[in-house]
């Protein structure tokens, strides 16, 4: 069975939480204190970060290396195109997300100097404002379909009030969209109890 290592407020452990909800198979959550880490996550991890997926000797961890293995692993639903062409675009669409938003993502969860938080917040606005207008024709990042992009995406708008960002107008139907996947039988399951009260 795969035990996937989890922390309960982390964005990033809770896209393979999405996943593993979403695939619909048997795994095991293993919630990590990052406060009070156990040696065997650097074990596993040479970052000493979570999440991490073991499944017999394999040992897996960046959320997105994560979930693609899932995806491969137990293919329905597809989160990845099937396409090569629009796979290799979809990689690319998660490459720039880890640059120009989780990136930012990170400092907030760090909660260090508030000038840089004020600064990853004002880019976040600025990232997912520019990408808005794609959600006035598409139900989903790709389109019609529900794929990993959505998924890497999630936990971040699940967070926007919790990292007191705001966003302008012309962001609106990134609000809808986030929606759209906010009910999700999947995305609901996937939720720890203290990410539940993230969002009121
Ligand atoms: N790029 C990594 C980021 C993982 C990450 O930042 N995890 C944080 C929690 S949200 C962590 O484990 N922090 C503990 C530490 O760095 O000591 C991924 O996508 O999995």
């Amino acid at each position: 069975m795969m035990v996937l290592y989890s922390g309960t407020t982390c964005p990033f452990s809770q896209r393979c939480r999405f996943v593993l909800f979403e695939k619909g198979m048997d795994f095991e959550v293993k919630d990590v204190d990052l406060f009070n880490k156990p040696d065997d996550i650097n074990v596993m991890n040479p970052y000493g970060q979570v999440p991490i997926l073991v499944e017999r000797d394999l040992v897996l961890y960046e959320s997105n290396i994560i979930n693609e293995y899932i995806d491969e692993r137990f293919p329905h639903p597809q989160l990845m195109p099937a396409d090569p062409v629009m796979r290799g675009r979809a990689r690319l669409f998660l490459f720039n997300f880890e640059r120009e938003l989780f990136v930012h993502v990170t400092t907030l969860e760090k909660a260090g100097n508030p000038k840089a938080m004020e600064k990853a917040r004002q880019a976040i606005r600025e990232q997912l404002t520019q990408i808005s207008p794609i959600f006035v024709k598409n139900k989903f990042m790709l389109g019609e379909e529900f794929s990993m992009l959505d998924v890497a995406l999630a936990p971040l708008l699940w967070r926007l009030q919790h990292y007191e960002i705001e966003l302008p107008k012309a962001a609106a139907p990134v609000m809808k969209y986030a929606e759209r996947i906010f009910q999700k039988p999947a995305f609901i399951e996937a939720l720890t109890p203290s990410e539940k009260v993230m969002r009121r």
